[in-house]
């Protein structure tokens, strides 16, 4: 993959760790990085060496959200078009690619996360963070209401209660607090953030990619459906599921629990040859 300016990535044995790379302005998210993120998430998606896709952030900061001087004020002065091909770059990393991406995405939240951040934040499937990590929806601070699409992820993530308190008085809490609240998974020291969300990277991809494409892609579309229409979708999602799974996992792992009783798949999952 070619070097960016503003993102990082590194592919290791499945995992592609993708780090927004600005440390010297806390990852704060530039038109830049916004298209250098959609040019690395479409690539990523046709990588097969990809199976699971890691969010971060370089240095101290997960982001600071967006690039107050050069994603607003800078483009305040621009033609209307350009201001258009800049919102439209944001989210269709932010949100477009990362909500129904097709591999397993994980946002590790290792430091700073602020507005505009919480909207990949809550895109991805699942979200570690450190414990020292520190979110705040600072919009309010500076003069405008979460604008994007900060507020609709931030409804589909976590309570009422809790998001409208952080919306409207713009506090900031911690990794514990967030994990609390269900923003990410869980928590842990940042000095074993790495390891842990590594683990995590890896029991995704002992799974059966084609499955699990499915199964997350079912449940994230289904939440929008009338049950009538879930019902249908989910159903047809399974049997698409079973057309496009060359290595037939249903059939393995039924075997292997029916005939030859080596696994059980309440414990365990079925041994993929
Ligand atoms: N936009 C533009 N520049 C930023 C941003 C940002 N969102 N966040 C940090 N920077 C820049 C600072 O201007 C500074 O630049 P400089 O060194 O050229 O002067 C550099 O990053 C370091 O920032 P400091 O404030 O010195 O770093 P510190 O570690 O003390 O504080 C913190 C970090 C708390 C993240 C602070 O930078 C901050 O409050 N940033 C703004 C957070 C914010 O409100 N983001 C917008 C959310 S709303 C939205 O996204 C739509
Ligand atoms: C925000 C984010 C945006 C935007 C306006 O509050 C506000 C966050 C990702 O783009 O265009």
């Amino acid at each position: 993959m070619k070097p960016r300016e503003t993102v990082r990535v590194s592919l290791e044995e499945g995992i592609a760790w993708v780090e927004l790379n600005r440390p010297e302005k806390r990852n704060a998210m530039n038109p830049t990085l916004n298209a250098e993120m959609v040019d690395v998430l479409l690539e990523l998606d046709a990588d097969d060496d990809c199976g699971v896709v890691v969010l971060t952030g370089a240095g101290d900061a997960f982001s600071a959200g967006m690039d107050l001087k050069e994603y607003f004020r800078d483009v305040d002065a621009q033609p209307e078009h350009v201001q258009r091909r800049v919102r439209r770059d944001a989210n269709y990393w932010q949100w477009r690619l990362l909500r129904t991406y097709a591999k397993p995405t994980i946002a590790m939240v290792n430091g700073w996360c602020f507005g505009g951040g919480f909207t990949p934040l809550c895109a991805c499937d699942l979200a570690v963070a450190a414990d020292e990590a520190t979110f705040g929806l600072s919009e309010i601070n500076w003069g405008i209401p979460p604008g994007s699409l900060v507020s609709r992820g931030l409804a589909e993530t976590i309570g009422i209660r809790d998001a409208l308190l952080y919306v409207m008085t713009g506090r900031t809490f911690d990794g514990r607090r967030a994990a609390e609240m269900g923003l990410v998974n869980w928590s842990v020291p940042r000095e074993r953030l790495r390891k842990e969300v590594e683990s995590l990277a890896r029991e995704l991809l002992e799974k059966n990619p084609v499955v699990l494409r499915a199964a997350k892609l079912g449940f994230k579309h289904a939440q929008t459906m009338s049950w009538d229409t879930a019902e249908d979708y989910l159903y047809a999602k399974l049997e698409q599921s079973q057309f496009l799974d060359a290595e037939r996992g249903r059939e393995q792992g039924l075997a292997q629990f029916l005939d030859e009783k080596s696994i059980r798949p309440g414990l365990e999952t079925y041994r993929r040859s």
